[in-house]
């Protein structure tokens, strides 16, 4: 059967219109920005590799001592040899030189550059060569995956796209500023936080500043397919979209095709270059789960262009308190992870093998189902992991503890980062859930704001659950520890996160954390989407159950998963977290030294007593 359906409505939930810039919500309609789905895979060059590095502590690149913009000689992404330069005109004071400067290898945050870099907070820039053979009639895009966390784009000494945000990726079109031959790109990349960015200034991750994720030249068809998804919708269709980008992207046929299902949708593009079209899925398909992770090749074609992905299949619903995969309840076996390799001087560089590394920790020693990518979108090895290893992802973006909810800048930023994390991932059968938000107090001006970021995610994705961590109320009751949900945030959500630390964070003795009763009057699905203690590996102290022991840790698991079991609303748990992360809010000089110490394993993968605990806990409950 083929169905071709073509007009604003559908493609306003099926492509998420209006589209966001980090500068401006724009009207609805305004053109979208550059995608690139699958720019991996399109012809270009993978940029990573040597680069030139430069701090520019004073932003002394970017404006003059007076506020004016950099003049000549300060300004690094100029194109031209300072060397020769400088003695063809000995007069001339330039004050840098990046083609003598310090080398590094990109990505990585730049902490692993050298030692003085380490606590560097700031501006670098940083700036490479690469060929470019004939461009022809094509298009040529800058694409990079992550620059943490402002970052401005610079070819041929032409200003091409400035980022907010250092998790999710973005693309600057450089058609018209390249060369045939050689060609200079230079970023600059800031990492200060402010009040108003996204996250703020203080968090409890370790800041990693830099280039974290692979740079592209990407080459396109003049006109190419943009954005193109593909899932299966609640009431049991398959749907696609395509978006193409070009000067001739309106009334052009696109075609959608997954061979296993001898699946074929097609039409033709409206005047906006979008198509979206449906078909009842087949009877014989095979849904995705993380029992049976089934990935099915598809190809996304229109304009003489071609995409493939591999993409599974599944649904995710609540019904009452309960989370429906294809249609079954499920309780979640998770855990947190934070994006940072096992080693012990993580670079945030997450390789598909370092995220492979992770995951099948979860998968195949806890027996988790689940992963909560805390407290930003992951890098993209680390959703496609996921899919093919058979764990459903809580993916988030990192509206943390003190948003500045009232600038407009700020929510700008925070929803582009959504949009870019949705469109990047949306193919991506693992993801069921897009988090807004965690540990934000309710007031009316954050209100206002997280409820506009879960419109964003229904009109942008309507297949996947919405939720954050909220923060809870504590009473007593008879001498009875009562949690209540009290947010008014959890009507507009379809699952309820709650990050619950008592005995960590409160002086609960561990044996009474069974008594604690949980209450929720929303009707619900609840997440512990945060448990956590922490322990130094080989710390051990039977006796006194001193903070900080092995011994601690395992009895608070004990006694937490004991509670979570009375809780008759209770869906799922993630604790914090699987490995021990950096993080300079935590400085005690024995335990801690710049880690926070709640992973179930150390930073170099030293499984502690925790860990086995909580491992039997899941081994139980998949049995059940
Ligand atoms: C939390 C935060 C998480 C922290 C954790 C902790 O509630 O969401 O980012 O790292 O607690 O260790 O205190």
């Amino acid at each position: 059967m083929k169905i071709s359906v073509s007009r604003r409505a559908l493609l306003a939930s099926s492509f998420g219109l209006p589209v966001l810039s980090a500068s401006a919500v724009e009207p609805l309609g305004a053109p979208a920005p550059i995608t690139l789905v699958a720019a991996a895979d399109r012809d270009g060059a993978d940029l990573s590799g040597a680069w030139r590095y430069s701090i520019d502590p004073y932003r002394d690149g970017l404006v003059g001592f007076h506020g004016a913009a950099a003049g000549f000689g300060h300004r690094r992404f100029d194109e031209f040899d300072v060397e020769s330069y400088s003695r063809a005109h000995p007069k001339a004071l330039i004050e840098y030189d990046m083609a003598r400067a310090e080398t590094c290898t990109l990505p990585r945050a730049w902490l692993a550059h050298t030692q003085s870099m380490r606590h560097y907070v700031g501006l670098v820039w940083y700036q490479r060569r690469f060929r470019l053979d004939a461009l022809g009639a094509r298009r040529a895009f800058i694409y990079v995956e992550a620059a943490n966390y402002r970052a401005n784009v610079y070819v041929n000494g032409n200003h091409v796209g400035v980022h907010e945000g250092g998790f999710t990726p973005f693309a600057c079109e450089v058609t018209h500023v390249l060369r045939d031959g050689d060609n200079q790109i230079t970023l600059g990349v800031d990492s200060e936080p402010s009040a108003d960015t996204v996250p703020p200034l203080v968090t409890d991750w370790e800041n990693y500043g830099g280039v974290t994720r692979p740079v592209r030249l990407v080459i396109t068809p003049s006109t190419f397919i943009d954005d193109a998804w593909i899932r299966l919708t609640r009431d049991g269709a398959i749907a696609a979209s395509i978006r193409l980008s070009g000067a001739r992207a309106a009334n052009r046929r696109v075609r959608v095709r997954v061979p296993a299902l001898a699946l074929t949708l097609e039409g033709r593009t409206g005047a906006d270059g979008c198509w979206t079209g449906a078909a009842p899925a087949p009877a014989e398909l095979a849904r995705w789960s993380p029992d049976s992770p089934t990935l099915c090749d598809v190809s996304f074609e229109g304009a003489g262009d071609a995409l493939r992905d591999r993409v599974g299949f599944r649904t995710i619903e609540t019904r009452g308190e309960d989370i429906l995969l294809n249609g079954e309840p499920i309780f979640l076996r998770g855990i947190c992870l934070h994006e940072e390799e096992i080693g012990a001087e993580p670079a945030r560089r997450m390789t598909a093998a370092a995220a492979e590394q992770l995951l099948r920790t979860a998968k195949d020693e806890l027996h988790c189902n689940f992963v909560r990518l805390a407290h930003y979108p992951h890098a993209a090895e680390v959703t496609r992991a996921a899919d093919a290893l058979g764990l459903l992802v809580w993916s988030e973006i990192p509206v943390y503890w003190r948003i500045n909810w009232d600038n407009n800048q700020t929510l700008a930023a925070a929803r582009n980062m959504l949009a870019e994390n949705i469109r990047r991932d949306r193919n991506r059968a693992s993801i069921a859930f897009w988090s807004v938000a965690n540990e934000t107090p309710p007031g009316a001006s954050r209100d206002a704001f997280l409820r506009t970021l879960i419109a964003d995610v229904r009109a942008l994705d309507d297949t996947r659950l919405v939720t954050a961590a909220l923060l809870t109320d504590r009473v007593e009751e008879g001498g009875r520890p009562i949690m209540t949900l009290n947010d008014p945030l959890a009507e507009h959500l379809d699952v309820l996160g709650v990050n619950t630390y008592n005995g960590w964070y409160s002086d609960d003795a561990l044996a009474d954390l069974p008594r604690i009763s949980w209450r929720s009057p929303y009707g619900k699905p609840m997440i512990f989407s945060e448990f956590g203690a922490d322990a130094l590996a080989g710390f051990s102290d039977p006796e006194l159950l001193q903070k900080f022991s092995e011994d601690f840790q395992s009895e608070y698991y004990r006694q937490t998963l004991a509670m979570s079991t009375n809780i008759s609303f209770l869906r799922g748990l993630a604790p914090w977290i699987l490995k021990d992360f950096r993080s300079p809010r935590r400085q005690h000089p024995v335990f801690q030294r710049g880690w926070n110490r709640k992973g179930v394993m150390s930073e170099t993968g030293v499984r502690k007593q925790a860990f086995a605990v909580l491992a039997a806990h899941y081994d139980a409950l998949r049995r059940r």
